[in-house]
């Protein structure tokens, strides 16, 4: 019991830390931002893709799937890796012109890895017309924990606070997974397929870089960004 309240206090003490650090992001003007884009790529020889085994709603969901934990493209550029730039001070996060689409298609979440400005309103759809449930699972917002029968095409869920990464699943069909990813400033991106990715109107300055895959784990690399220069960078994650 005793240990339980100390744990929940832990909880509320970290939750308190984040929620600090969002407040802390200074917005100022960049009239001189630089760009900083590149590639991760998979250090070593790629693993044989996974294979999911489907035991409900084939007809729909299709019976041969590959497990979307590690994808691994040409050249060994890591597709689903969030990219979050340790920034403290930078342009003001404009809200998304539509709301981020979440969708769950052929029994999969698409995108796999969802990442958002905090305070967005994710629009989860079902274009599969089965039964779906969009169960996340945060620390810092509120849970969700919904059914999505094909009558109800679209449950929006807000995301208010900074929070990443938070866990999606449905519980329907065990091997659905993806990730939400709610940042507190515009210097994040997801590699694409390829690896690659780019974040554009850095202020000039040294800056970490954290880089996270959900099987790789997390990894935190540097850079420095130059005044209206193109900063290319190739870094590497995983292999051994
Ligand atoms: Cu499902």
């Amino acid at each position: 019991m005793r240990r339980n309240l100390v744990v929940s206090g832990l909880a509320v003490v970290a939750a308190a830390c984040l929620a600090g650090r969002a407040s802390a992001y200074e917005v100022i003007a960049v009239p001189d931002g630089g760009t900083l884009s590149g590639t991760v790529k998979y250090d070593g020889t790629p693993p044989p893709p996974g294979k999911i085994e489907v035991t409900k709603d084939p007809e729909v969901c299709g019976k041969d799937k590959t497990s979307p934990l590690i994808v691994i493209g040409q050249d060994n550029g890591l597709a689903n890796v969030v990219v979050a730039v340790q920034a403290t001070k930078g342009v003001k996060m404009e809200a998304p012109a539509q709301n981020p689409s979440f969708d769950q298609k052929t029994c999969e979440f698409r995108p796999h890895i969802l990442a958002f400005p905090a305070g967005s309103t994710i629009d989860v759809t079902n274009s599969d017309g089965i039964l779906h449930n969009i169960h996340t699972t945060s620390t810092v917002n509120p849970s969700s924990n919904q059914a999505q029968p094909k009558f109800k095409p679209k449950i929006q869920i807000k995301v208010e606070k900074p929070e990443w990464p938070i866990s999606v699943k449905c519980d329907v069909h065990g091997w659905m997974s993806g990730y939400w990813v709610s940042q507190e400033h515009p210097y994040f991106a997801v590699t694409d397929a390829t690896g690659s990715f780019k974040i554009a109107d850095l202020p000039p300055g040294d800056y970490k870089v954290d880089l996270w895959q959900e099987k790789l784990g997390k990894k935190t690399e540097s850079v420095t960004i130059k005044p209206k220069e193109s900063t290319k960078v190739s870094w590497t994650m995983g292999g051994k």
